[in-house]
């Protein structure tokens, strides 16, 4: 993937990525393996001395994205997964999800837009600022991190492609390619990966499309190339390896909501007053950390998206 670097950040935002980069360059030009453990370790970008070849980004920060909590350390981020196409315990996606190739990497959008295409991933990023995001994500599970996703809000490649007026929602599904996925050799979901979000959702600023965390392009078993954010919603809503965006006038049935209905609902806001079936929600465990804490609604983010549902019986819509 070609990330070029945008015009408008000044390069004192950019130095150390540029730095960065070009020792990475000269590393791979000697192929020193030593040389590059040495330079991975003395690197502050990685809470773990784990020597990682995923290309590095460009990207700016923004201040108003930072938040007053520790972030979850690089090593618990890429080992600790969710993602069933690479089997359903935490640990097999790290390994399996290697085996996908995400180079060339093309997204249809369609259903009711004005521009419906195949997009080039490269094409789609070639204009963009990307931008790093500290953001909570918490899973259903009971267990949630703070991960500095590399991203842009979603909201920008939706006004490029033009939804009509009778785009009342979006629908995304991941890519379906059983030899390399092998999760889904099994149906233990229905396959393709599918979920959704009202157009509200979809283009509120907080909503990002991420490439990358912790300065580097996605790891594989995070949702590379390309995978959805939602930071106030349950972690499955933020669907991985994206391949397709379709808009529709019809609230879009996700895979989680075809496997258990009255467990996974469509809108499924971190809501700690609203229990799952089997489990409370009041309380999460931060990867990392020993005791629980307490779950906030709309995962600490009601300020900015509670006013999304005013009105809604969040008991009824969860
Ligand atoms: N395609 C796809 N996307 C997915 C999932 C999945 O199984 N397949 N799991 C979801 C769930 S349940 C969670 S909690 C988050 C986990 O993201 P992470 O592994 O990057 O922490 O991804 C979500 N996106
Ligand atoms: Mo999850």
């Amino acid at each position: 993937m070609l990330i070029k670097k945008p015009s408008d950040i000044s390069s004192s935002e950019i130095t150390p990525y540029e730095v960065y980069q070009s020792r990475r360059r000269f590393i791979k030009g000697t192929a020193g393996i030593l040389l590059a453990a040495a330079t991975s370790s003395a690197s502050s970008l990685f809470t773990t001395a784990d020597a990682s070849t995923n290309k590095k980004l460009i990207y700016s920060k923004d201040q108003r994205f930072k938040i007053d909590e520790e972030l979850t350390p690089y090593k618990d981020v890429t080992s600790y997964n969710n993602f069933y196409e690479f089997g359903t315990d935490k640990r097999s996606p790290a390994i399996e999800a290697q085996r996908l190739i995400t180079s060339p990497w093309d997204i249809r959008i369609d259903g009711e837009v004005n521009k419906p295409a195949s997009y080039h991933l490269e094409d789609i990023l070639k204009n963009q600022v990307l931008e790093e995001r500290i953001y909570r994500l918490r899973c259903v599970e009971r267990w949630s991190m703070v991960v500095p996703w590399i991203g842009f809000p979603l909201r920008d490649l939706i006004k490029r492609v033009e939804p009509n007026s009778k785009a009342k929602y979006v629908e995304f599904k991941t890519l379906r390619r059983p030899k390399e996925m092998i999760g889904q050799q099994r149906r233990v979901l229905e396959w393709p990966y599918v979920e959704g979000l009202r157009m509200d959702e979809a283009m509120h600023p907080l909503t990002i499309l991420a490439v990358g965390l912790y300065g580097e392009e996605l790891p594989k078993q995070n949702g590379a190339p390309i995978r959805l954010i939602v930071p106030w919603k349950y972690g499955f809503k933020s669907i991985k390896t994206i391949d397709q965006i379709r808009f529709t006038d019809q609230q879009p049935v996700s895979s989680w909501t075809k496997a258990a209905p009255s467990e996974y609902g469509f809108y499924a806001n971190v809501n700690p007053q609203v229990a799952h079936p089997r489990w409370s929600q009041k309380r999460e465990r931060r990867l990392g950390e020993f005791l629980k804490r307490k779950t906030l609604m709309f995962n600490g983010y009601a300020d900015q998206v509670a006013s999304l549902y005013a009105g809604m019986d969040l008991r009824k819509y969860y």
